[in-house]
């Protein structure tokens, strides 16, 4: 491992990009074998807004041009929307730069595909950030399910549910449309559990062998903001405000999925539950530190803390029952994804770009099944 810091060069600065930036600050501190970095450049549109963004993240350069980044830096970071994800990606890859690319790959599935082609040529790591894979709780759970204490997995079901478009007058974002963000809970959310469940029981379960799906719109057009913050006029929401899926596996398990924007009461509650012959097992983000596991005989479900310093990462951090968070779990993520740039070793923990395209291709299918209204194979 170089003593030289890897420069990060980064795409986006608001929510993805304070995240991401939070995560390589606190890597010194508490993983002190990740590769050392430099937050070097942060890439957006307005000057101003980027260089308070630099300040406060700590980069030490700012450019309106993503390609002025990827010349200069060792690593790219794209997290812009998902509009912006394919060509800044593609362009980093050919120059030969290692990507870590947020959720979902793309709004299209030929975009998908074009970015897994170009990972596949490049010789560098190239990843989608599916953070809650980083949660000391499901890597709990996914031990579980592998050592068999499950049994033969019969039904996972997830759902990611919020509540933040509720209000009808909330107003217009790139996330409800089409051409920019692809689908909307669909992949802003299920692209997250249908990820998650893979991770879980892909193995135990195989692929999926065909999807039903329905996505609804509930509020079709939202007020647009100008500056001061005022209405100045209304646009159409043209993605999903919800959507409901059921997925056949290869192996006769079934899966049942759906992410709602319109969920009263839910802020961000992504469950996770996994149904086999020998138990079960429950995860909410909500609750981010426990996992609900009902083994065989047993009349109901326990609820595990998962702080214990045997459990992933934990003990890069506090005592048990010192909880951490949800922005912890993308240190875990940024610390792996440094980690395989250094080694050139990319752990099944990482999501490739090629599981970033099979993610998309489930999108894809449950988008197409509610379009034809029939089941559809990925
Ligand atoms: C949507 O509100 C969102 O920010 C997603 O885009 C993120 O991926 C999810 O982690 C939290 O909710």
């Amino acid at each position: 491992m170089t003593d030289t810091p890897l420069t990060i060069g980064v795409l986006g600065y608001r929510f993805m990009g304070k995240a991401h930036a939070n995560a390589l600050a606190r890597l010194p501190m508490f993983f002190p074998d990740a590769p050392a970095v430099e937050r070097h450049t942060i890439v957006g549109r307005d000057e101003e807004a980027l260089a308070d963004a630099a300040d406060r993240f700590g980069f030490t350069h700012t450019t309106t041009d993503w390609a002025d980044a990827i010349d200069a830096v060792d690593v790219f970071y794209n997290l812009g929307p998902n509009h912006v994800h394919a060509e800044p990606s593609i362009a980093a890859l050919e120059a030969g730069v290692p990507v870590l690319c947020e959720k979902p790959l793309a709004p299209t599935l030929n975009e998908a595909g074009a970015m897994r082609d170009a990972a596949a040529a490049a010789d560098v790591p190239a990843c989608c950030a599916f953070n809650y894979r980083f949660v000391p709780a499901i890597r709990h759970a996914r031990t579980l399910i592998a050592d068999g204490e499950l049994g033969e997995i019969r039904q996972v079901r997830g759902r990611y549910l919020q509540d933040w478009l509720v209000d009808p007058e909330a107003p217009w974002a790139w996330r409800m449309d089409a051409d920019l963000a692809g689908s909307g809970a669909l992949g802003d959310l299920g692209a997250h559990t249908i990820d998650l469940a893979d991770f879980l029981v892909g193995d135990a379960v195989g692929g999926i062998e065909r999807v039903s799906g329905h996505l609804e719109t509930f509020v079709d057009e939202r007020p647009v903001l100008d500056d001061d913050g005022e209405v100045e006029g209304y646009r159409d929401v043209t993605v999903d405000d919800a959507y409901t899926a059921q997925v056949a596996y290869e192996s006769g398990a079934m899966g049942c999925f759906e992410a709602s924007r319109f969920a009263t009461g839910h802020k961000n509650d992504h469950t996770i539950e996994v149904h086999g012959s020998e138990g079960s097992l429950r995860f909410s983000l909500e609750r981010l530190n426990e996992l609900e596991v009902l083994r065989a005989g047993n009349r109901g479900y326990e609820t595990v803390l998962i702080t214990d310093a045997s459990d992933p990462y934990v003990d890069r951090w506090w005592p048990p029952g010192h909880v951490i968070g949800w922005e912890h779990t993308f240190v875990h993520e940024n610390y792996e994804f440094l980690r395989s740039v250094s080694t050139g070793n990319v752990p099944d923990v990482l999501s490739p770009f090629e599981n970033g395209y099979e993610v998309q291709c489930v999108l894809d299918a449950i988008k197409r099944s509610d379009e034809r209204g029939k089941w559809i194979a990925p």
